[in-house]
């Protein structure tokens, strides 16, 4: 039976290398992925949120907890990303955090959970201005844009990328956002094609948006 409570509170304290050990520890004894992911690393995770809010913890704090949880989501992105035998691409995601933005934990989890499903992901960071967003879709030829942002203050950035598309005559890729601020109304005032509220219900919208296309 899993202890979930000591893996939340593993990432809470920021132990990395216990992280690691109790997740393989789960994925070794079959417990389902998504069961590890949210009642144990996010969970904790939300827990370190929480605290962050009310100056419980501080960012030295938070960052070694974010770095725990990497080490828990490096255990688990195998099985995220294993194909299920079909090779053929379900189509290609530029996938990056906005201008001034470096919280990457979230956008990393939906682009595994893509990959997973088949779509090619080019994942072009944290902290992209617009002409990086249309530098990589150019290349690679995207379906689909998703924009990541944790933060109020970044979140009016993915106005400015969407509308950069479209004077740049690119509207006809598909724009995505999401970010624990960002909401289906607000993908809706900045003129996104659509809104992810985790990484299931993102690739979900992606494979709406390619269906669309
Ligand atoms: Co930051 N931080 N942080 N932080 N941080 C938040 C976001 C905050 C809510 C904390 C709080 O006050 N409770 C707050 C924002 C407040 C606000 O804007 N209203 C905040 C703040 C204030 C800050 C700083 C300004 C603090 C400071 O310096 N004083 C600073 C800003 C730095 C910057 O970006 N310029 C800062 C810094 C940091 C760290 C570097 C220490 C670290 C980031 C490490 C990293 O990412 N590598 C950090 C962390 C870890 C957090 C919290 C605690 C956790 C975020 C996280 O990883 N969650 C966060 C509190 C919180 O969110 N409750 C907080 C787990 C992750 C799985 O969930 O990212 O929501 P999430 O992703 C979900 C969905 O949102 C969705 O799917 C994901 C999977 O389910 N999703 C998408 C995400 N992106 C998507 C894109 C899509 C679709 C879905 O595209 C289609």
């Amino acid at each position: 039976m899993p202890d979930y409570a000591q893996l939340n509170q593993f990432v809470y304290e920021g132990k990395a290398k216990d992280v690691q050990r109790i997740t393989q520890e789960y994925v070794d004894e079959g417990i389902p992925v998504d069961q590890i992911l949210n009642k144990g690393l996010i969970a904790g995770m939300s827990v370190v949120g929480e605290d962050f809010k009310y100056n419980i913890l501080y960012v030295p704090e938070v960052l070694i907890a974010a770095r725990a949880m990497k080490a828990g989501l490096a255990v688990v992105k195998p099985l995220l990303i294993a194909q299920d035998g079909d090779s053929s691409s379900s189509g290609t995601v530029v996938m990056g955090t906005v201008k001034g933005d470096l919280h990457d934990i979230g956008k990393n989890l939906v682009c595994m959970m893509a990959e997973g499903a088949g779509f090619t992901i080019i994942d072009i960071g944290v902290d992209q201005p617009y002409e990086k967003f249309i530098e990589a879709a150019k290349e690679h030829k995207a379906d689909i844009v998703g924009m990541s942002a944790l933060l109020t203050t970044t979140m009016p950035y993915m106005k400015k990328v969407v509308d950069e598309f479209e004077n740049a005559g690119l509207g006809d890729i598909k724009m995505a956002v999401g970010g624990a601020p960002v909401s289906e109304m607000y993908a809706d005032e900045v003129g996104a094609d659509g809104y992810g509220s985790d990484a299931p219900s993102s690739v979900e919208l992606f494979h709406k948006l390619c269906a669309s296309a």
